[in-house]
């Protein structure tokens, strides 16, 4: 639901990101949350990065999720240059598994605050929870859309675990 009057920007180091961070944007389909999502990259697009994070607030987003993989400067940057809160999804890499990514975003300066996720497709699934439990602080239809959510979850959960699929 790619969308002009979205609240949720959710941007990436790159191309490759996009089969991560596409659950994020999955998640908020689900709850009915409105979402733009582009490539910014620290080290490719550097003026990119400053020109989407300095006018993030004024383009009307209330929240940010930035993923990023490796050398994963991509959130704390962004967090560094908009008041927004941003959640940050280091996605895994070929050569650490995303051990890189996680302590890049995870290990930030006193001042300069990542929510920082799970690596993979849990943290971008999350971070778009996160996104969307900050906008339903003021959206009553959309708290009511996050409780609906989490008992759909709950009802899916046996009691005992079975053989199927063993
Ligand atoms: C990071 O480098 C991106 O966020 C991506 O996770 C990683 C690899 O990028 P590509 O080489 O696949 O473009 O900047």
């Amino acid at each position: 639901m790619a969308d002009a009057g979205r609240p949720v920007a959710i941007i990436m180091g790159s191309q490759s990101d996009w089969a991560t961070m596409q659950h994020a944007a999955e998640t908020l389909d689900t709850l009915e949350v409105r979402w733009e999502s582009r490539i910014v990259s620290a080290h490719r697009t550097p003026e990119r990065l400053f020109s989407f994070a300095k006018g993030a607030r004024e383009e009307g987003f209330k929240v940010v999720i930035a993923g990023a993989g490796g050398a994963a400067h991509l959130p704390g940057m962004t967090a560094s240059l908009t008041p927004l809160p941003v959640f940050g999804v280091p996605v895994e890499s070929k050569a650490l598994s995303g051990m890189d990514s996680l302590l890049s975003i995870v290990q930030m300066p006193a001042g300069i605050p990542v929510g920082t996720l799970a690596i993979g497709k849990a943290g971008a699934v999350n971070a778009a929870l996160l996104a969307a439990s900050v906008l339903a602080l003021s959206d009553p239809g959309l708290a009511g859309r996050l409780d609906a959510f989490r008992a759909a979850q709950t009802a899916k959960i046996a009691e005992t675990p079975s053989n199927e699929g063993v």
